[in-house]
């Protein structure tokens, strides 16, 4: 590189930074200045050698299947033994507050279990397609994978997320309380391009997806959904499907509640009409307060929730800048917008969705404020891209009673104390 050209390239980065100052000045932005200042002559990590620039480091044969730094593992999936009577029939939560970004990683997605991780063996592994098509099918794995691939990024929620939150705040962390969702890149074949092979009768209104797994579960999904975006899935963020995901193959039913994508999927049945399984009927169901099931909720209703600060992740200054960040999704679209309040509702600001704003995918925003130290009661709030808005918890109970598990999808508040401790309550 010329000399000159390097001159004008340091000139253009001082004169950005510049800008930048100026523009986070006037949007309010505060400048971490007072505990960034340098302490130069008297920080130990600054004056004394440390051992990492010592000697020299592990080398390429340390890990060949890397993990997270040891300075990271409490960043771990989590249950609560009180919640399920077995392990095998039942739930662990995703470590929202320690994420960025929209991708969960593969190690932290959430599980959820009626009959424990089946062990697939992948030589073994079969997928059939019978019922109302014209030729029944069977496919091996190396079959699957001789069709056209499509990648998805779609976020996961379990309908049951925020289900104990029903009667009020209960589990005190964002991991708890909202932690049966996860984001990932699905590569896999379309489901219509299976169903096309097989030939639809022209009676088939329905298709049942059943699992491979000690609970077989299984349920009905309109033919509609199942030819539009669904896939046969075998890879998750580019590497192959965890056994807890469902390896070798499990189906992604986009923006629909988790109970549908059915893991370790075994059979495809065609139908022309529901089969009204465990799964649809004495589960999955909305009881509203007037004793009527609502049923076939099968859409994620528009959700966000703030991650950080939040009960397991207090702030840790006493004041100043300050950045609040969380997550927000809908099973019907994208999301164009999300506001934040730091005093329950009086007041909203816009906050800044950042990264890629896909189809039935998580969103990430920030919010990014100079606190004064004052005790603050933070809320999010959503909005979809068919203008849905996301309803308070009181809206919530008032149109369907509080009898449900199911599609808690209200607006979240967190109490951030003096001190910066955190705490899960409602305001009404
Ligand atoms: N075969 C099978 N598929 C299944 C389940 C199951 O127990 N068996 N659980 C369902 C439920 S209730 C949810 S919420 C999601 C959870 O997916 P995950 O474990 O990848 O988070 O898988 C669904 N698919
Ligand atoms: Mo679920």
């Amino acid at each position: 590189m010329s000399r000159k050209k390097k001159k004008s390239i340091e000139t253009d980065v001082t004169a950005s930074r510049r800008e930048f100052l100026r523009s986070s000045i006037a949007a309010g932005g505060a400048i971490v200045a007072g505990s960034a200042a340098a302490h130069a002559d008297s920080d130990p990590a600054i004056t004394d050698l440390q051992e990492w620039s010592r000697y020299l480091g592990d080398g390429v044969d340390r890990a060949p299947y890397g993990v997270p730094s040891e300075h990271e593992k409490h960043v771990v999936r989590r249950y609560v033994g009180w919640l399920t009577a077995s392990v095998e029939s039942s739930v662990n939560f995703t470590p929202l507050h320690e994420l960025d970004g929209i991708i969960t990683p593969n190690g932290l997605c959430f599980e959820r279990h009626h009959g424990g991780v089946a062990e697939v063996e992948p030589d073994k592994y079969r997928l059939m397609i019978n019922g109302l098509v014209e030729k029944p099918l069977v496919f091996t794995l190396d079959d699957l994978k001789r069709f056209p691939r499509k990648n998805q990024i779609n976020f996961l929620e379990c309908a049951a997320n925020s289900g104990m939150e029903w009667r009020g705040a209960q589990l005190n962390g964002c991991q708890f309380t909202h932690g049966m969702v996860h984001n990932v890149m699905y590569t896999g074949v379309p489901l219509r391009y299976l169903l096309e092979e097989a030939g639809l009768k022209t009676n088939a209104k329905w298709i049942m997806p059943e699992g491979g797994d000690a609970s077989g579960m299984n349920r009905s999904v309109p033919l509609f959904k199942a030819l539009d975006d669904c896939l046969i899935a075998f890879k998750m963020n580019g590497e192959a499907l965890r056994p807890e995901q469902g390896y070798p193959v499990r189906l992604v039913v986009p923006g629909w509640e988790g109970n549908m994508w059915v893991k370790w999927i075994r059979r495809i049945e065609v139908g022309d009409e529901p089969w009204h399984a465990r799964e649809e009927t004495s589960k999955y169901t909305d009881l509203m307060a007037n004793g009527k099931a609502r049923r076939f909720t099968w859409e994620m209703d528009c959700k966000s929730v703030i991650t950080n600060p939040s009960p397991e992740a207090p702030l840790k200054h006493d004041k100043g800048a300050t950045v609040i960040t969380g997550l927000a999704w809908s099973g019907r679209g994208t999301i164009p917008r999300v506001d934040v309040t730091l005093d329950g509702g009086r007041n909203w600001h816009a906050a800044r969705v950042d990264g890629p704003s896909l189809d039935k995918s998580l969103h990430r925003f920030y919010y990014e404020f100079d606190w004064n130290g004052a005790p603050l009661l933070l809320q999010s709030r959503a909005v979809d891209s068919t203008g849905y808005i996301q309803p308070t918890k009181d809206e919530l109970r008032t149109a369907r009673g509080e009898n449900s598990i199911y599609h808690n999808n209200g607006i979240q508040t967190w109490h951030v104390k003096n001190g910066g401790e955190v705490e899960n309550v409602e305001v009404s």
